[in-house]
């Protein structure tokens, strides 16, 4: 395929998965996160496994600054990124409004809504240039529906679902394409880091069915890349079979 991908968040979860698979099909890849061990190591893995070239990047979404100084040193041959994968992301806290803590929604609109936009911001006038590329939002059943203490997350990602809109209205006449993705529940780091740490809690949420794995949703996101230049998939829903919303799991 020999595209050059940046995946946000590729430490963890969908990110990683889906730099090994776009990997595993010729692509280059700039993995980006804020852990800097896990970069290198997965990096030097890319390059050792799958023969291609691959850049970790490390930053904090959250830093207007710092993400575009990261996007800006990338050397000129690793600036033609065909495919940007905003994919970093979280829930922090499982409580209602009037018990929220204040810090868990600033991580969440800081990194999900401000760190996606930021990083979109120091790529697309590099793919607008090139007038080409293909950008994928990873947005969330939770950008589709509201559910019981899922509140500022569920506003984080709804923000996503009107960015991706708004991305499609303005990068139409540049021809690059914008995909939103929206899984349900896949069985990552996410619940570990949505309940601080407490696997106990983070177990309970995959009881009794069987969620996707990070796999599955990297399978997804290379596959709407892999269709002819005039066809774009503009958003996508995808759950495991036991789940058909937010709010209905089929646990046994
Ligand atoms: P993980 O927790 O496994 O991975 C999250 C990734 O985001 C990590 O690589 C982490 O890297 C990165 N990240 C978080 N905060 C920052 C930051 N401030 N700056 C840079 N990178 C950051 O979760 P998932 O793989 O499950 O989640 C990936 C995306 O998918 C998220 O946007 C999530 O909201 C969404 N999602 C997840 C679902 C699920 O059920 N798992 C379902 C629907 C959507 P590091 O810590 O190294 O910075
Ligand atoms: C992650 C899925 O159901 O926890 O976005 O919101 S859910």
């Amino acid at each position: 395929m020999n595209k050059i991908v940046l995946i946000t968040g590729a430490t963890s979860g969908f990110g990683k998965a889906t730099a090994k698979l776009f990997a595993q099909n010729g692509c280059h890849i700039i993995v980006t996160g804020r852990r800097k061990d896990k970069l290198i190591d997965l990096a030097d893995k890319l390059i050792d496994r799958y023969n291609v070239r691959s850049l970790p990047l490390c930053f904090d979404v959250r830093n207007a600054e710092e993400t575009a100084n990261a996007i800006a040193s990338l050397p000129e041959s690793w600036k033609k990124i065909d495919v940007l994968v905003n994919n970093a992301g979280l829930a922090s806290g499982f409580s209602k409004i009037q018990d929220g803590d204040i810090a868990d929604w600033d991580k969440m609109i800081d990194t999900n809504v401000k760190g996606l936009l930021y990083v979109s911001r120091a790529i697309m006038p590099l793919m607008i240039a090139q007038k080409k590329g293909h950008i994928i939002n990873i947005g969330s059943t939770a950008a589709k529906e509201v559910y019981l203490n899922g509140n500022v997350y569920c506003a984080s990602k709804h923000a996503v679902d009107a960015i991706s809109k708004a991305m499609r209205i303005e990068l139409l006449e540049h021809g690059i394409k914008v995909t939103q993705i929206n899984p349900g529940a896949a069985e990552t780091e996410f619940s570990e880091v949505r309940f601080h740490g407490d696997k106990e809690k983070a177990k309970k949420v995959y009881e009794g069915y069987q969620p996707m794995t990070a796999q599955d949703i990297a399978s997804i996101i290379y596959y709407t890349t892999t269709l002819p230049d005039n066809l774009c998939i503009n958003d996508l829903i995808v759950t495991s079979l036991a789940q058909a919303n937010s709010f209905y799991i089929d646990r046994k």
